[in-house]
């Protein structure tokens, strides 16, 4: 471990925010320094905080900071404000309420505005909150103002997100993006001794029952006095079930988008899975985890079919079924495969997509096709996280709704999304 490094763990500040400052403009000794702290990654609970703006995200932070403190654990706070919408006024604001905290070590705090694109201001958070995570904070709470896809962008690599709500915003709730309330694990209704708590509270509860039937708890607060916050302290600590949000990018490459994962403040314990129930995860996400998709078929995009076949028929594949498909120009022949199929797809006119991707990209591996319990649920969760979607979910000739997402958000290759028959 270099000096660097070794400071840091040993809680040196000034090294801490010199690495943030590195890790922030991609400064390559900076990324080194976190593939040095690699081995310490996965203990920090990242926390994301949004809502709309004025909510009182930043009190609310800063009232759980306080409260984190006296629990002697250590924390980083991010703030970042995805807009433009003020020039500096805000995270100035931000600064001088965590005033209090400066001159505490165990508290690291940074603020971050949007210079570029919001997948710029993602990965920077993302790296920021690794290098925290390894830094050795046990919390890293990450306030975003609920106002695009930034923040469902954050949320996605927070492991509990918190969605603060207030009272007084009437119909206000109902414009609140069916994103924001899809990646809610915690609802506050903050500023709660102001009237029309039990009025947001109803809405929401209406909102969510005609969106998911089934809801994350909600929580009341007075951020300015501490009301509520202990509750939901103890909320966002608890142990995270086993196997929700896995699916993320593991931590490892330094300087990659991956972020601290499942383990919680990093114990004994926490990998004993709780029911997601018990925590309230969104009911989408519940409903994912507890069905998961399976691969269907793999397509391949091949130049002389009858080849291709001999060849998995040599190692013991058979043709289930054969067809041209007209609209798609493409002669396919089937190859079941254990659960899944290999799905081998011959352009059957110069036109056809098939042959646009063999000119392109030459024979190989088209597609991969995913079968889904709830395709309209997966495609909601998908938009809310911003993928690119390349049709809406239509029905194929088989029968069967599919929809296919663009290699940009999927890791590089072209992924179908078929609906589960029985559905
Ligand atoms: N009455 C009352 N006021 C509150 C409460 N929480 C926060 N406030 C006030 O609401 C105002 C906005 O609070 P902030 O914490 O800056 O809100 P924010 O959501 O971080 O705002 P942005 O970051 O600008 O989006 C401040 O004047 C707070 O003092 C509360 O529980 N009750
Ligand atoms: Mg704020």
């Amino acid at each position: 471990m270099t000096e660097w490094a070794r400071k840091i763990r040993e809680g040196d500040a000034r090294s801490l925010a010199r690495a943030a400052t590195g890790v922030e403009n991609g400064d390559p000794q900076a990324l080194e320094i976190l593939r040095d702290l690699a081995p310490f990654a996965g203990h920090a609970r990242v926390v994301g905080i949004t809502g709309p703006p004025g909510a009182g995200k930043s009190t609310l932070v800063d009232a759980l900071a306080s409260h984190l403190r006296r629990q002697g654990k250590t924390l980083a706070i991010v703030a970042v404000d995805p807009s433009s919408r003020f020039t500096g006024g805000a995270i100035l604001g931000d600064r001088i309420r965590m005033q209090q905290h400066h001159a505490d070590p165990g508290i690291f705090i940074r603020s971050m505005a949007t210079r570029g694109t919001t997948g710029g201001l993602a990965r920077a958070t993302a790296d920021l909150a690794q290098l925290m995570d390894r830094a050795g904070k046990d919390f890293v709470l990450i306030e975003t103002v609920g106002v695009g896809q930034d923040e469902v962008e954050i949320a996605d690599l927070a492991q509990i997100t918190v969605v603060v709500l207030v009272p007084g915003m009437g119909d206000d709730v109902q414009a609140i993006k069916a994103g924001i309330l899809e990646i809610a694990d915690i609802f506050v209704i903050n500023k709660a001794d102001q009237p029309g708590a039990d009025r947001v509270e109803r809405e929401l509860q209406g909102m969510l029952s005609l969106a998911h039937g089934k809801m994350p708890p909600i929580i009341r607060t007075v951020a300015t006095d501490g009301t509520g916050v202990e509750e939901l302290v103890e909320m966002v600590g608890r142990p995270l079930p086993e196997n929700v949000r896995k699916n993320r990018p593991q931590a490892g490459e330094a300087g990659g988008t991956a972020c601290p994962t499942t383990e919680g403040p990093g114990r004994a314990g926490v990998a004993q899975a709780v029911p997601p129930a018990h925590l309230g995860f969104s009911p989408a996400l519940e409903e994912a985890v507890a069905h998961p998709p399976h691969i269907d078929h793999l397509g391949i995009a091949v130049t002389a079919l009858e080849a291709a076949v001999a060849f998995y028929q040599t190692l013991g594949l058979s043709v289930a079924h054969r067809e041209t498909v007209a609209t798609e120009r493409v002669n396919v022949a089937m190859l079941p495969a254990g659960d899944a199929r290999i799905e081998l797809l011959e352009p059957s006119s110069p036109d056809s997509p098939i042959s646009k991707f063999l000119d392109k990209r030459g024979p190989g591996l088209h597609h991969v096709a995913l079968k889904v319990p709830d395709l309209a649920a997966a495609v909601e969760r998908l938009r809310a996280a911003g993928a690119r979607l390349l049709n809406e979910p239509r029905q194929g000739a088989g029968g069967h709704l599919y929809v296919f997402v663009h290699p940009a958000s999927t890791g590089g290759v072209l992924l179908e999304l078929i609906q589960e028959s029985g559905h």
